[in-house]
């Protein structure tokens, strides 16, 4: 047995370290706006933390599948009971680890983007730019009502935002559940039909989806047969190009 303890170790550090170095690749998409560095911060600590759990299973099951086969002409074995201390231990190690995020970065990082002034979490507002948003099968409407122009998301539409404004997205549905999701910020919630959901961001880099895919409004909630498409280009752009697309639609 305890050969096959050892192989098993073995094979779990390799498949630790080859995960380790794949998740210290640049993997995840541009930073498009404020909070987007802590976001990604916490997404590899998660995946740093979840890859030993993971790797662990992977050797197990891969291991015993292959060294504990029933080979030809064999019959079944005794069952073989492991002792109490072995799913105790287990228990023990997920537990903490899952309790562990629950608290940090879970509360302890809610509680930060809640305590920002801008309203980051439900509360009033600082905002620069106020858009809401309407999601419904299968697309996205944006209206601006201080700027007082409305984006029906018919094809060819975009998403349009000024660079280094803080944006207050109200978020609404018409029909079912969506998720208003953008993945250059880092930033997603759920369109709920009667009621209104905020989310806050504040873009740091001007982009568009022309150039990076990462700045798209996206649904992230499976909604019907064509969630999938429920896709928009976002555009960040300087505070003059902004304005003047506002007054190009308005004279639309
Ligand atoms: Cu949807």
């Amino acid at each position: 047995m305890a050969r096959h303890i050892v192989n098993i170790v073995v094979i779990w550090v390799v498949l630790t370290v080859l995960g380790a170095l794949v998740l210290t690749l640049d993997y995840l998409p541009v930073i498009g706006a404020e909070y987007s560095e802590e976001f990604d911060g916490i997404f590899r600590l998660l995946a740093f933390m979840g890859l030993p759990v993971l790797t662990f299973v992977f050797a197990w099951v891969g291991y015993s599948f292959f060294a504990f086969r029933q080979r030809t002409g064999e019959s079944e074995g005794p069952a073989w009971w492991g002792r109490n201390w072995v799913p105790i231990a287990w228990l023990a190690v997920t537990a903490s680890l899952a309790i562990t995020v629950m608290i940090y970065p879970g509360l302890t990082g809610l509680a930060k983007l809640q305590a920002d002034p801008r309203g980051y979490g439900w509360g009033e507002t600082g905002a620069d730019l106020v858009v809401k948003v309407t999601g419904f099968r299968w697309s996205w409407a944006f209206e601006y009502p201080e700027q007082g122009i409305t984006v029906n998301a018919v094809q060819g539409r975009e998403l349009v935002l000024p660079v280094d404004a803080t944006v207050r997205f109200e978020v609404n549905s018409t029909d079912v559940v969506h998720s208003f999701w953008i993945p250059a910020f880092r930033m997603k919630i759920d369109a709920i039909p009667g009621r209104t959901t905020y989310m806050v961001v504040k873009p740091v880099a001007t982009g568009s989806y022309a150039e990076d895919q990462a700045f798209r409004a996206q649904c992230a909630e499976l909604c019907g047969l064509d969630h999938s498409k429920m896709v928009l280009p976002v555009r960040v752009v300087e505070r003059e190009e902004f304005e003047a697309w506002v007054q190009q639609m308005k004279a639309q």
